[in-house]
């Protein structure tokens, strides 16, 4: 199966955190191969007055079934120290499965595709890097997606000097 994740932090050293997801997740869930977008500074979207965060997705092909998929990224959202108190709030460490080859399910445990990922800029812009043709059921191509967002979504590479590459 082909699994679109979103990687994101903002507390700790964000860059860090994610350019160290992007290195070991693929492995962790069983990847026979991967492709990870470039780090991007994000402002935050909902939620308390917070940092910006870093973003970035990560596409792999992995044999595992999404449950234990699910199961495998909540542990290293833990183990990454990740508190969750408040929604939409600061975290270590964030881990979405946004799609599964194009699966749909209302289950509120993994909702597929990922309920808000067509109105984040933060998701839309590394996924299109990656992937330009992606389509995100129920809601058209994601450049479509990507021309419909709020201009107030600032989503840009992340420096080198600042952890990028
Ligand atoms: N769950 C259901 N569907 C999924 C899915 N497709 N992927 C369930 C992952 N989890 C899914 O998640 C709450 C529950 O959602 C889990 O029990 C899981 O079974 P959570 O990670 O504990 O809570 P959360 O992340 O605080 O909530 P949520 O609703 O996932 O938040 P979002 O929508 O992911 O937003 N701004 C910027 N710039 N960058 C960000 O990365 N992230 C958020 C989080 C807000 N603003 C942001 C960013
Ligand atoms: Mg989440």
């Amino acid at each position: 199966m082909r699994y679109v994740i979103g990687v994101g932090a903002n507390l700790g050293v964000a860059h860090e955190t994610v350019r160290r997801e992007l290195a070991e997740l693929p492995a962790a869930i069983g990847a026979t191969s991967h492709v990870s977008s470039s780090l991007y500074a994000t402002s935050p979207v909902g939620g308390p007055d917070q940092d910006e965060f870093v973003n970035a997705i990560l596409i792999v092909e992995s044999p595992l079934e999404p449950a234990t998929v699910l199961g495998l990224l909540q542990q290293r959202e833990q183990q990454a120290g990740r508190v969750r108190d408040v929604r939409w709030g600061p975290r270590t460490l964030d881990l979405d499965i946004i799609d599964v080859d194009g699966r749909v399910s209302d289950d509120p445990a993994l909702t597929l595709p990922h309920p808000r990922a067509h109105l984040r800029g933060f998701v839309l812009i590394p996924w299109t890097e990656i992937d330009p043709e992606a389509v995100i059921p129920g809601h058209g191509s994601v450049s479509d997606s990507i021309a419909g967002l709020d201009p107030d979504q600032r989503v840009h590479l992340l420096p080198q000097d600042e952890g990028g590459r």
